[in-house]
């Protein structure tokens, strides 16, 4: 039996025929279909997260001058505190409310009689103390099983305070993971902040998405950006501000690294705006060197070019040393990686560029396209994703601007700039690696034991049974609180955290101290 039926095998049949869909060993030159997107089955421990997670946990969380209400009782609330490390720098005209957690703190009796009050009353308050430009609501389950109707309480607060109010009806059972609050997030952004601004275009202006800087990804990618010439006009949403995504509709071009949970984004502000999108990976440094000469490529300025190369040589030469002789100490390793939806993808090429190869894989919530790659859309949708309201926006007669004519454009396409295209996972994982989608703890436990990775890089749900079982492992969710991973300096500091972790495998040089002593001993019932 190979390793993937001895996994599964352990299953009932029913729950046998559904994971065997959502497990499969790379086959080189086939085409490896497998099955995501569809709702966990009930009773496995899933390491997904819920809708809500996706919405104000992720797209919205990390926007920092907006004073952001949840609506509901406080446990969520509390989940959505700090727990992302959302790092954002305020300064003489930009707010910062990250480090607070604004909740209705909804009881018993707000369940019985309705909600609505107290969020008025919330509202009121945070105007009063905080003075926002902005303030945006999401509602958590209970919200949307007792119908309060935060729109219309947005609505009119709106025009009661004249500051922007936006309202998610992101509650946690909506769609099967956090991917469904992605879309609840890109949709809000889009109707009621994206374009509303009136700064001025600037040449060279782009946004990057789909950053939501984690230990400081976000910083460092600007900053490598900013060195060439760019000039940023918004990230979304790492660092980001309600002030800046405004304008977001003046760039001339945007970056997305993390498509899965921006793409609609992307998307809209192409067909309203006519800004294209290229799909970026700042993380590993053959990717972001790619990358750095596919946006000036796009830009086709000799001066930008020429900048473009000076500086990835000189950021190369700053970290080339360090990474080979950490590199020699990695090489020939193999890892797991089991992340949301798309780092376990964007992780690859690095670890590959220390000769580390992953052997195990997969994702929470991808969807097809994040496997196979975008040439799998349209997918059939299902009961579950049509739940999630898709809307579509129409030209901006105003706002419209492109930067290349459509002629120029499949020009840059025909000469293989990602423009509106990206790779899936199997573009870049090695044959015959073990894929799961939608990961549970029992199959990762299992599938450790029998291809024994000697690193997994997962999120907190999962790292402590595995780091104590004696393999090491790194958060790449959070980096363990270290980092940040992306860019050059980045790439450098992975390096070195990889690096300790692989040869410092602690809890196998330990043992338990019941494995040579019993630690309690006493008599059964009666015994002398
Ligand atoms: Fe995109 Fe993300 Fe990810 Fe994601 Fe996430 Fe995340 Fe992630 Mo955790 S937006 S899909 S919903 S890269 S929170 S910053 S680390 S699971 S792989
Ligand atoms: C989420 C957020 C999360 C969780 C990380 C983890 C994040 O899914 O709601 O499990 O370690 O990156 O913070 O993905």
């Amino acid at each position: 039996m190979d390793s993937r039926e001895k996994v599964l095998d352990k299953y009932s049949s029913k729950i046998y025929k559904n994971r065997k869909e959502h497990v499969i060993q790379i086959e080189a030159g086939e085409p490896n279909v497998i099955a995501a997107d569809t709702r966990a089955i009930p009773g496995i421990m899933t390491n997904r997260g819920c809708c809500y997670a996706g919405c104000k946990g992720v797209v919205i969380g990390p926007l920092k001058d907006v004073v952001q209400i949840v609506h509901g009782p406080i446990g969520c609330s509390y989940y959505a505190w700090g727990t992302r490390r959302n790092k954002g720098k305020g300064d003489e005209n930009t707010k910062n409310f990250l480090e607070y957690c604004f909740s209705t703190d909804m009881q018993e009796t707000d369940i019985v009689f309705g909600g609505e009050k107290k969020l008025k009353k919330a509202i009121k308050e945070a105007v009063e103390i905080f003075d926002p430009a902005c303030i945006m609501i999401a509602s958590t389950c209970p919200v949307g099983l007792i119908g309060d109707d935060i729109h219309a309480v947005a609505a009119e607060a709106e025009e009661m305070y004249n500051i922007k109010v936006v309202s998610f009806s992101c509650e946690g059972y909506k769609g099967v993971s956090q991917s469904g609050g992605h879309h609840i997030a890109n949709n809000g952004l889009m109707k009621n902040v994206i374009g509303t601004g009136n700064a001025e275009h600037v040449n060279y202006s782009i946004n990057l998405l789909g950053e939501y800087n984690i230990g400081g990804d976000g910083w460092e990618i600007c900053r490598v950006l900013k060195r060439i010439g760019y000039n940023v006009v918004s990230v979304m949403t790492g660092d980001g501000s309600y002030a800046e995504i405004k304008n977001a509709h003046t760039a001339d071009l945007n970056l997305v690294q993390c498509h899965r949970s921006i793409n609609y984004i992307a998307e809209m502000l192409k067909t309203k705006y006519g800004t294209e999108w290229l799909k970026v990976n700042f993380i590993g440094i053959e990717g972001i060197k790619q990358s750095l000469r596919d946006v000036a490529a796009f830009f086709n300025d000799p001066a930008l070019t020429a900048k473009t190369e000076a500086v990835i040589a000189d950021e190369e030469d700053e970290i080339k040393e360090a990474i080979s002789e950490y590199k020699a100490k990695l090489e020939g390793k193999t890892a797991s990686i089991y992340v949301g939806g798309s780092r376990t993808h964007h992780y690859i090429n690095l670890l590959k560029s220390l000769g580390v190869e992953v052997i195990l894989a997969g994702y929470e919530f991808a969807h097809r396209d994040d496997y196979e790659g975008r040439q799998v859309l349209p997918l059939k949708m299902d009961a579950d994703s049509k739940n999630i309201e898709s809307i579509t926006v129409e030209k901006d007669p105003d706002k419209y601007r492109t930067f290349h004519s459509e002629e120029r454009i499949q020009e840059l396409k025909d000469a293989g700039l990602p423009i509106e295209s990206y790779d899936g996972l199997w573009a870049d994982i090695a044959d015959n690696a073990m894929i799961t989608d939608d990961y549970n703890q029992f199959e990762t436990e299992e599938f450790l034991k029998l291809l024994k990775p000697d690193i997994f890089f997962s999120g907190i749900k999962d790292k402590y049974i595995v780091q104590r079982s004696g393999v090491p492992s790194r958060q790449l969710h959070s980096y363990d609180y270290s980092g940040p991973y992306a860019g050059f300096k980045g790439a450098l500091n992975f390096a070195r955290d990889v690096t300790l972790a692989v040869n410092t495998p602690a809890f196998n040089l330990v043992q338990a101290p019941w494995k040579s002593e019993p630690t309690l001993i006493g008599n059964l019932g009666g015994m002398e």
